[in-house]
């Protein structure tokens, strides 16, 4: 495939936000001018398109375009939820901050809710914060989208947590302002005021909010957030939804909304921890400056676009191979190589074996609410042991491994098992983070020695080393998610801009599958749900048990398959039979080549 630089080119940067440009579609939905090419760039193309993707998040708002990240009211709604905070963090008695989501989403919620609970036991303070995730704890670590379709879980697992309390701030994160699961909760806490105070997180203007009806439930997401608009006049719910443009992989909410989530998060429960413990007062000045310095973790970060795309092509080598890429880390930064690696099931297709994340110290350091789960099987198993045992005895070069530190980290400890793993391959990289104070540990030069490419990131000594910390979390989030994008697009795993081989295990998947072969075949949706449908039960006609069960139905059986749109795709476009269609794919796994071999 040539993989030319084309799509570096920038010029259309706001083409997005006029009326005309995908005007059914909300933004967290629609394609990225930016990327319309990606599928066919080089490493380094890639990076850099990503980067200019990530910068759209940092975009002043104008008088036509919807609010920004930096954008008054944003900042003004951030400094009121941070009060709140504040008011919890100072009288924590009976009362809570819960955050919660569904997949990236909830993986956020528990990322941050455990790290700022820590924060408070260093100060021997009550711990306010709970963490919810649709599915529960196994979907911090898999993909599991089936709960997010269901508002009454959502709800159970809210009043559980809740039990006793007298004061909660419930924070519900869906970057597109869709997800049933959240929707049952906003809607709890609005038939409750005496006791919780709603905000909602996410990533679209309220208008684009989904308006599907949710099976029993008398609202939608888009009612729940009317409500919320209303009654955010009186500060008694929240709204916190600016827009960061389209993702580069369209509708890939652990990008942007993953990143923009973290940011907007983190600025709000810090400004209360100062507040609350150091008696700073929260201020707009203050939650502007520290949202401006997040701008500067992206340039930090991604002025390491040589190193990005060493990474990139080291895992997209192996993924194309069918070889594996695993993420060794140390501390928080270890739980978002966990993160990233979970997602690559439902985005890309994948097989948990391809990108795997493990973590030092395993669940004894993850602070999740079910402890172990390692009985759940392989997939579970996540400290460095179970990796020297199941993982290590087989790797070859063909296999990428990259290890995740900083200096604060235990760099002997990172040595050492740098040198276990040069013994198998020699296809070992770092990601290492430390200020321009620190002196070099003697190890750091060993463990460089051993890695074929280092990526050293350099960051200005900070004001605080809670924050230099969640600048970590940052950059390494969009440095992996840049590999694991990366990689699978090297590997075929997208189609211009699009999740070609995405799962269809939930409504929102289901929709996004019917549309986008919609998109790339030009046929009527009719047509497009039949072929997904056929892909999905891998039959050449529907039978009227098929055709009248309902999408929940549907979605269950396409959990236990896999190549669902690739599959109904070639069908649409040849004409062909299933089998056909399948002994196709085979033979050329890259999905754009198979159509267009077909074709011409
Ligand atoms: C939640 C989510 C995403 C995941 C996939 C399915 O989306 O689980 O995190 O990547 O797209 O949906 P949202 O509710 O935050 O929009």
């Amino acid at each position: 495939m040539d993989r030319s630089d084309q799509t570096c080119g920038f010029s259309t940067m706001c083409e997005w936000e006029s009326p005309d440009y995908e005007p059914t579609l909300p933004v967290s939905e629609k394609s990225n001018p930016l990327t319309r090419n990606i599928d066919r760039a080089s490493a380094d193309c890639i990076v850099r398109t990503l980067q200019a993707c990530d910068a759209q998040m940092f975009q002043e708002q104008t008088e036509a375009s919807h609010q920004k990240l930096l954008s008054d009211q944003v900042v003004k709604t951030l400094m009121e939820v941070a009060k709140r905070v504040e008011i919890i963090l100072k009288d924590p008695q009976d009362s809570l901050v819960v955050l919660s989501g569904c997949g990236t989403s909830g993986r956020l919620a528990f990322l941050m809710a455990t790290s700022f609970n820590r924060e408070l036991r260093k100060l021997n303070r009550s711990l306010v914060y709970s963490y919810i995730i649709a599915g529960g704890d196994r979907a911090l670590l898999s993909s599991q989208e089936a709960p997010e379709d269901d508002p009454r879980s959502g709800v159970l697992s809210l009043k559980k947590v809740c039990e006793g309390k007298k004061q909660v701030l419930f924070i519900g994160i869906s970057c597109g302002l869709s997800a049933p699961f959240v929707a049952g909760q906003l809607d709890f806490c609005l038939q409750h005021p005496e006791v919780y105070t709603p905000v909602v997180v996410g990533f679209n203007p309220a208008h684009q909010a989904k308006d599907e009806p949710i099976p029993g439930c008398t609202f939608t997401f888009h009612s729940v957030v009317q409500r919320m608009q209303e009654l955010s006049k009186s500060q008694v719910a929240f709204l916190i939804n600016p827009t960061v443009g389209p993702e580069a992989i369209s509708g890939s909410s652990r990008m942007k909304g993953g990143s923009a989530t973290k940011i907007l998060l983190d600025v709000v429960l810090s400004a209360a921890h100062a507040a609350a413990c150091t008696n700073t007062p929260v201020t707009y000045e203050g939650i502007l400056q520290h949202m401006r310095a997040y701008d500067k973790t992206l340039d930090i970060t991604y002025a390491k676009t040589e190193g990005m795309t060493a990474l990139v092509e080291a895992a997209g080598r192996s993924l194309r191979c069918g070889s594996r890429v695993c993420y060794l880390g140390w501390g928080s930064l270890a739980v978002l190589g966990l993160i990233d690696a979970s997602e690559c099931d439902p985005t890309f297709g994948a097989d948990y074996e391809d990108v795997r994340g493990f973590m030092s110290g395993g669940y004894r350091n993850l602070s999740n609410n079910e402890g172990p789960l390692t009985s759940l099987g392989p997939q579970f198993c996540i400290s460095h042991e179970d990796f020297l045992r199941s993982v290590l005895p087989y790797l070859s070069d063909q296999d990428t491994i990259l290890l995740i530190f900083t200096r604060s980290d235990d760099v002997t400890e990172v040595a050492k098992l740098a040198r276990r793993v040069r013994e198998k391959t020699s296809n070992l990289h770092a990601v290492y983070h430390h200020t321009d104070g620190d002196t070099a540990a003697a190890e750091q030069g060993d463990i460089s020695n051993l890695c074929l490419s280092t990526l050293n990131v350099t960051w200005p000594t900070p004001a605080s080393r809670s924050f230099l910390l969640m600048q970590w979390e940052l950059s390494t989030k969009l440095l992996l998610n840049a590999v694991s994008t990366g990689a699978h697009i090297l590997k075929g795993k997208v189609y211009r801009n699009h999740m070609i081989d995405v799962q269809v295990t939930n409504s929102k998947l289901y929709r996004r599958a019917t549309r986008l072969l919609q998109k790339l075949s030009a046929h009527p949706e009719s047509k497009c749900e039949e072929a997904l449908l056929r892909a999905i039960y891998r039959v050449d006609k529907l039978t009227q048990d098929i055709t009248s069960s309902d999408m929940t139905a549907h979605t269950l059986t396409a959990r236990k398959r896999t190549k669902v749109v690739p599959l109904a795709l070639v069908v649409l476009l040849t004409g062909c039979a299933l089998s056909e269609a399948e002994s196709h794919l085979e033979q050329q796994p890259i999905v754009r080549e198979a159509v267009e071999a077909w074709l011409s």
